[in-house]
This record gives structure tokens, C-alpha cells and sequence, in this order.
């Protein structure tokens, strides 16, 4: 069964581990959102891309879930001790993704081009595609006017209220080719618990999602509450009550089946009311070993036979 997975940040990137440890590289291929991508210090950075990429090599920071594992920050100290901007974390090793990505990029390459040769290097043997190799930047409106992905959420950790977001460059921005082919040719979606609003949304404004399969989303909301990120704040700032049920709104339309975690047992009926299948079971990932079982009951749940 070829399955798509559709991811963010650190929460998407930890179902598409469970899903790599279950499918094969000729069964799953995962598609990342590059709204957060930023230039900094002349470099170009992907976040979203290189946290899916480490996370499926074994590279990944475990504390954080970005950046490298067993990392050295002496480049931005010492940037930092010259007045440099050091608000955005940039650790030695993860500089040698910035700087070769940079450089290729600068050469003509593709982003397409430059993940997939990436991964290889890294060992990752599933295919990574950005969901476009144009560049689209998530703008997030708030209270204090509009601020760039990573000014929202790094340097101003989140605090400003959210009004609004718009994904600059998506009505321009043609999906990545291998994304848009693996997408037709996909047995099933799968939307990853990432932040609906800044992870997936730009996605889905670049790359038109197929009807006629399955197309199962994780709820990234617990309780009420995100494992992770500001998605429960921008929900409530944006006047609507952060649950499962809201996760089920917003994707209203687009998907056939919804994950929600056993906690949200109770939203069931509401959920079922519009008219899509829903499972409620343990989906919160605290290890690999959650990963890899939290995958499954997705895979199973939508009738993969894995
Ligand atoms: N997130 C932070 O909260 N603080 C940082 O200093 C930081 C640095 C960083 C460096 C490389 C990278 O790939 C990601 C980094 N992130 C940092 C996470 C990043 O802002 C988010 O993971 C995504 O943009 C949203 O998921």
C-alpha cells in the first residue's frame, strides 16, 4: 500500500518515524511544509525538513526534537559574542545542512533535489520531498501586525496574539513534482499530528490533496491541549475552543478518518456527526516504541495491510 504522510514540525515528524519503521521506501513517501523556511545570517534554513530528515536518520535532538543529537553551539557563541543574533538556536553540526544546502541552492539546485541527496547521506531511505520548490513563507497576523514564521515563534516564543496567517508565495508555488506524482499514485494520506494551522494548512494551499482515498489524520490536540507548540493558544486566540472536535473542523472536507486520543472518548459522537470514521486510542508518542504503534493502529485503522 503506497502511503503519503503529510508533516510538520516535531509532532508530524514522530508519526513519520513510526511510519518508516513500519513501511518500506517503496511504500511510504513523506511530503514536509516549508512554510517556516527563512533565510538567516545569508543561510537558508528548513526546519520542518531537516527535523522530519534527523528524526528518520537517528539524528535528531531528543530533548527538543529539532537540531542534532550531541550537538556544539561554538559558531553562534562566538557570532553571539561579536553582537550576532543568537535567538535562533543554530548548533555546529546543523550549520553543515545550512551551508551545503545553501550553497546548492545558490548552484541551481533543487530543494527536491538537494532533501533527497541529503537523505541519502544521512541514511535515510525513505523519500522526503518539500511540498513545493518554490519558496512559501507563513506570515502569522497578530495584535502587533504581521510577523515572519520564526519571529513568531522563536524569537517571540508565541506571546503575540494571533489574528490571522497567509502562506506568501503559495498561489505561485507549484507542488514539488515527485510530491504532486506521489500523491496521485498514493493508496492513502495520512496528515500527521502537526500544527493544522502553520504545518499542514500551507500544504494543503500549495498541493490540492486527492479525493477518492483514505485520508486519516492524527488530532495533534490532547485534552484540550497541544503535545507540543502554540496550536491550542493560536485556536483559542482565533475564537475557537481548542479539542479533537476543532481538529475535526478543520480538516472537515478533507479527511475521511480521525485518530483522537482515548482522552477524547467523549468527543466521539460529535465527531462521528460529520461524517467521518474516528478512533480513539493511545496516540500520545513518548518513545519509538509509541511511534511505531501509534502507526500501525493508523495503518490498520484505515485498512492497510501491514
Ligand atoms: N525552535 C526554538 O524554539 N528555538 C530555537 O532556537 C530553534 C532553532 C532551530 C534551529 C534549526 C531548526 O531546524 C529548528 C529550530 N527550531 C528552534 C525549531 C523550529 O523553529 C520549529 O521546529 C519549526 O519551525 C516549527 O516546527
Amino acid at each position: 500500500m503506497r502511503i503519503i504522510a503529510l508533516a510538520g514540525g516535531v509532532g508530524g515528524a514522530k508519526l513519520a518515524h513510526g511510519l518508516a519503521q513500519i513501511l518500506s521506501p517503496q511504500e511510504l513517501t513523506v511530503i514536509v511544509n516549508t512554510g517556516d523556511d527563512f533565510e538567516h545570517y545569508g543561510l537558508y534554513i528548513c526546519p520542518d525538513l531537516d527535523t522530519v530528515c534527523y528524526t528518520l536518520a537517528g539524528l535528531a535532538n531528543p530533548e527538543t526534537g529539532w537540531g542534532r543529537v550531541n550537538e556544539t553551539w561554538n559558531a553562534i557563541k562566538s557570532a553571539a559574542a561579536l553582537g550576532g543574533i543568537d535567538w535562533f538556536n543554530l548548533g555546529d553540526k546543523d550549520l553543515g545542512t545550512h551551508l551545503e544546502r545553501t550553497r546548492r541552492l545558490k548552484a541551481g539546485d533543487s530543494l527536491s533535489q538537494i532533501t533527497s541527496d541529503f537523505c541519502k547521506a544521512w541514511g535515510v531511505q525513505h523519500a522526503v520531498l518539500p511540498m513545493s520548490d518554490q519558496p512559501v513563507r507563513t506570515i502569522v497576523a497578530t495584535d502587533e501586525g504581521e510577523l515572519a514564521f520564526q519571529e513568531y515563534f522563536v524569537h517571540r516564543r508565541c506571546a503575540p496574539k494571533v489574528t490571522g496567517f497567509r502562506f506568501e508565495g503559495a498561489d505561485e508555488a507549484k507542488p514539488a513534482a515527485r510530491a504532486q506524482e506521489a500523491l496521485q499514485s498514493a493508496d492513502a494520506i495520512v496528515i500527521c499530528p502537526s500544527n493544522p494551522w502553520v504545518s499542514i494548512d500551507p500544504i494543503r494551499n500549495v498541493i490540492s490533496i486527492p479525493a477518492g482515498k483514505p485520508v486519516v489524520a492524527v488530532s495533534p490536540i490532547i485534552g484540550g491541549e497541544a503535545i507540543k507548540g502554540p496550536a491550542a493558544k493560536m485556536y483559542r486566540e482565533l475564537g475557537i475552543e481548542p479539542s479533537a472536535l476543532a481538529i475535526a473542523n478543520h480538516y472537515h472536507g478533507t479527511i475521511t478518518h480521525f485518530v483522537i486520543d482515548r482522552l477524547d472518548a467523549p468527543l466521539l459522537e460529535s465527531i462521528n456527526a460529520l461524517n467521518m470514521q474516528t478512533l480513539a486510542t493511545n496516540t500520545f508518542m513518548a518513545n519509538h516504541m509509541d511511534r511505531k504503534r501509534t502507526a500501525s493502529e493508523v495503518l490498520h485503522f484505515i485498512g492497510a495491510s501491514v
